[in-house]
């Protein structure tokens, strides 16, 4: 595949040697899939908020049915959406390594339907709902109604989507997990993400620290651009399959 992208050699080098490697994904990857990123502007009822005052458990607790239907909403924008080719190259890239995991911030689910086997979820997941006061209860199936949110069929709490709020605590175990890939890889990958959201945008500084050649792909620069060892300007659905088609010339 013909790229107009002319990677460092000392890149080329390391990703062909790399046998452990970790993906951090952002909102980019999916944007080629058309789901917008938190930065871009919301659609229809919602393109007034910020979606960073609707993903809180503060905006839930004031107005359920307008938060869970914005999830519905995400959620059905799922049926509709395909992984693109980035995720598909993070895909076909674990079959060069021993060890490869995507660590994503993203709750679309998009890099299991592009066959990735070892991902972490940083934020939940968009697919899954829970119950809003059993912990770790998640329910497979639940009555979508017209005025009102769904009620756990167990304690008639309120369902909630199966995702970290702004001001939640992380999954300890995920993030735990992630925390220990980052410093025992031999590359890792900062994709499409603003690098802004904390802890994640702690990840790739983990991983400098461990003398663990970080390469960031964005079209924009982040917080991260200055301190990573290369930064690609560019979107991951084109630079991703440049790089791994270079890796095999
Ligand atoms: C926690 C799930 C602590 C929900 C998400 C003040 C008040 C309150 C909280 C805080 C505060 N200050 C700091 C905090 C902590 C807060 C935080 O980091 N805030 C920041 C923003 C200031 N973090 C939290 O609250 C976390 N929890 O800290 O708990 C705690 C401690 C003790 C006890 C209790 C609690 C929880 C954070 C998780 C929030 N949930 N998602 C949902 O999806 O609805 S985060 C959500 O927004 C996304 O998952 C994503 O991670 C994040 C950002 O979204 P986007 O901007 O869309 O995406 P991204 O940042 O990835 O940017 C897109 C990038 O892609 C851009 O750079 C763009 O250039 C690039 N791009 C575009 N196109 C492409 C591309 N790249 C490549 N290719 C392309 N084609």
């Amino acid at each position: 595949m013909s790229s107009d992208f002319a990677f460092d050699d000392g890149l080329i080098q390391a990703a062909r040697r790399a046998q452990r490697v970790v993906a951090l994904s952002g909102a980019g990857i999916s944007a080629e899939s058309g789901i917008p990123t938190f930065r871009d502007a919301q659609k229809g009822l919602w393109a007034e908020f910020d979606p960073m005052e609707l993903a809180t458990p503060e905006a839930f607790e004031r107005n359920p049915k307008f938060v869970w239907d914005w999830y519905a909403m995400r959620r059905q924008e799922m049926v509709e959406v395909e992984p693109n080719a980035g995720h598909y190259a993070l895909a076909n890239w674990a079959q060069r390594c021993s060890d490869f995991s995507v660590v994503t911030q993203n709750v679309d689910g998009l890099h299991q339907r592009a066959g990735s086997e070892q991902v972490i979820e940083l934020h939940g997941s968009l697919l899954q709902v829970r119950c809003s006061a059993e912990e770790h209860k998640v329910v497979d199936d639940w009555l979508e109604l017209p005025d009102e949110v769904p009620r756990c069929a167990h304690c008639e709490a309120y369902l909630r989507p199966n995702v970290v709020w702004f001001g939640e605590m992380l999954p300890m175990g995920a993030l735990l997990r992630a925390e220990e890939v980052v410093a025992t890889a031999d590359l890792v990958l900062s994709i499409g993400t603003s690098s802004l959201v904390q802890p994640a945008a702690q990840l790739p500084y983990r991983a400098l620290k461990a003398g663990v050649t970080v390469v960031e792909i964005n079209p924009d620069e982040t917080p991260l651009t200055a301190d990573a060892t290369y930064s690609l300007r560019g979107p991951a659905g084109q630079v991703l399959p440049a790089l791994l088609a270079a890796l095999s010339h």
